[in-house]
């Protein structure tokens, strides 16, 4: 049985995006909330904790969450989990038209409710491109958000401008030269928050503008960043990469990484499938 209905199909075509519900058992879930506070050392029933790092940039790495609540957690068993249960790849394969693929390995987010008194835990939402949308014509990816609790419009999760993917190609001819290729100017676009329950994986056409959100809620958003592409038929440096990061419990060089190094000194390697090792790499596909 496909995971995407007719209906699914003719919803990815209008709006760039859809939603697969129920992707992993709820106690998948319930194992990734518990990591991500127990990564951040934070009693989540204590509302003042949530606030207690201050967040990291670009030019200070002084913490492990960032102001859009990018958790720097990468390879614990939970995440794994997720990657490698069989609907998630199902759904993969099913957008790609293709089984044959490598998992991101990328990270979680908790972001908690904007507090005014703390600027720095005050942030207003993003939209952008992960890829450089001056290339043309730009080629086709996906990405993916697990929503690891029921998720409110308001509560600061994915946002994203429906259906940009049909018209990027008429709106860029209208936008200058110099124009930023991996932020769009909003003038004209309708940014949607998009509500979910918990279960639902999310997976969007990279070329949709998209971010996530305010958070004007009294809860936080928390969620799981799960995307797949076809894995290359010789892997090479990027599979020893990839198993590195596994092994040692670390992110792949680019990330921006926990200061304290947590997972590579509390953990031990996540436990593969026989699917998460074809997933990460370590076994080939063929
Ligand atoms: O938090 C989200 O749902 C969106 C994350 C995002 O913008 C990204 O992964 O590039």
């Amino acid at each position: 049985m496909p995971v995407l209905s007719k209906e699914d199909w003719v919803f990815w075509e209008e709006n760039g995006y859809v939603v697969v519900e129920e992707a992993v058992p709820q106690e998948n879930l319930d194992a990734m909330v518990d990591v991500i506070w127990d990564f951040l050392e934070i009693d989540r029933e204590d509302r003042e904790a949530w606030y207690k790092y201050k967040p990291y940039s670009r030019e200070d790495k002084c913490s492990p969450i960032s102001a859009a609540g990018m958790v720097e957690i990468y390879q614990h068993q939970a995440l794994w989990d997720n990657r490698q249960y069989p609907k998630v790849h199902q759904a993969f394969s099913e957008i790609w038209g293709n089984e044959k693929l490598w998992v991101s390995l990328d990270r979680a987010n908790m972001k908690p409710p904007a507090r005014e008194d703390k600027p720095e835990w005050c942030n207003e939402g993003m939209i952008h491109w992960d890829t450089d949308t001056s290339q043309q014509p730009v080629s086709f990816g996906v990405q993916g958000v697990l929503y690891l609790a029921d998720t409110s419009e308001q509560q600061g999760g994915f946002q994203c401008v429906p259906g940009f993917q049909r018209i990027f190609d008429e709106w860029v001819k209208t936008q200058p030269e110099d124009r930023n290729p991996q932020r769009p100017d909003l003038e004209g676009l309708e940014v949607k928050s998009i509500a979910g329950k918990a279960g639902d994986l999310l997976i969007w056409h990279r070329l949709l503008a998209h971010g996530n959100g305010h958070n004007r809620s009294d809860q936080p958003r928390l969620a799981q960043y799960i995307t797949m592409s076809p894995a290359p038929e010789d892997g090479g440096e990027a599979r020893d990469r990839r198993v590195e990061s596994w092994q040692e419990r670390r992110p792949q060089a680019n990330w921006p990484g926990d200061p304290r190094d947590r997972e590579h000194t509390h953990q031990q390697p996540a436990e593969l499938t026989e699917l998460g090792r074809k997933l990460l790499g370590v076994d080939s596909w063929n």
